[in-house]
């Protein structure tokens, strides 16, 4: 059963993010949802070898109808809404699968150290699809952190040592670990993190898989300033604005092409509808 949002819990769900820059949401995702997600990650490094799990990202999005499905599902876009208002777009989504005993750490870092968007104003919903907890490495955040000034990514400490997920991260020298809160999820649940928030999370070495879905949502006021179009750039709720972003087309499920999911038959109505109501800002892939 998934949990309906009442008045009270959004209200402290708020409170929490806007003194903490984070907040927690139980039981957003129904397991028949998270078990498709589980059969998605699979269905992805099938087709793609040489990708490390941890490393399933928005650039693999742009024509797969299940990951448009996922984070379009009304369920995150309640709560999206909430921290950046009614129209919504998705700026990037990223599977963070860490494999038994050898998933790799995070470090430290801000998000929006690395990203081109401006305003910075966009919101990550991580959904949990495994039990994240501090065996198998779950996400840790340093509360508060959400009001300090966002660091370049020239004052980052380079790692490219192909041990950790981003190759950089805040010197761990100024971070006082001490105040880390590890984020203890079900599969199901979400956490919602600020952009400025100091995270990040260990090494998976426990014999189960730690997969998490971070998901990108911006109003759609915040330019993605990219040259091309950005390949997870989707309009996902309300309408687009004029002279801000281009958005790809909800892909259409081809059989044979794409993973089937629940509701397959439905899908490409959808995305008729969702792409002539925002014809004007879709660009047709290339
Ligand atoms: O999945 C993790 O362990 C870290 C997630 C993260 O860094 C993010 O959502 O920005």
């Amino acid at each position: 059963m998934t949990e309906r949002l009442d008045i009270q819990g959004m209200r402290q769900a708020m409170a929490n993010y806007n003194s903490e820059g984070y907040a927690v949401f139980r039981k957003v995702l129904a397991p028949e949802l998270i078990q498709e997600a589980r059969n998605h990650i699979e269905w992805l490094l099938q087709k793609n070898p040489a990708t490390r799990p941890e490393q399933l990202h928005h650039f693999l999005m742009q024509d797969d109808p299940f990951w448009v499905r996922l984070v379009s599902d009304d369920r995150l876009l309640d709560i999206a809404e909430k921290f950046i208002g009614s129209d919504i777009a998705l700026f990037a989504s990223h599977y963070i699968a860490k494999p038994p005993l050898e998933g790799q750490a995070v470090l430290w870092h801000q998000d929006g150290t690395y990203w081109p968007l401006e305003p910075m104003e966009v919101v990550t919903l991580w959904l949990a699809i495994d039990d994240s907890n501090c065996e198998n490495g779950c996400m840790r955040v340093i509360p508060a952190t959400h009001t300090t000034r966002l660091l370049s990514e020239n004052e980052l400490q380079q790692r490219n040592d192909g041990k950790n997920v981003l190759g950089s991260g805040i010197d761990s020298a100024q971070i006082d670990e001490s105040k880390a809160v590890d984020i203890i999820l079900r599969a199901g649940d979400v956490s919602v993190h600020h952009p400025n928030l100091i995270h990040g999370s260990h090494a998976n070495t426990s014999s189960r898989w730690r997969r998490g879905l971070t998901i990108r949502y911006i109003p759609v006021t915040t330019r993605i300033v990219t040259e091309d179009l950005h390949p997870s750039a989707f309009i996902l709720r309300g309408q687009a604005v004029a002279n801000i972003n281009q958005y790809n087309p909800w892909p259409k499920y081809v059989e044979g092409k794409h993973m089937r999911f629940s509701g397959t038959e439905r899908w490409n109505i959808r995305c008729d509808h969702v792409n002539a109501a925002n014809m004007s800002f879709i660009t047709a892939c290339k």
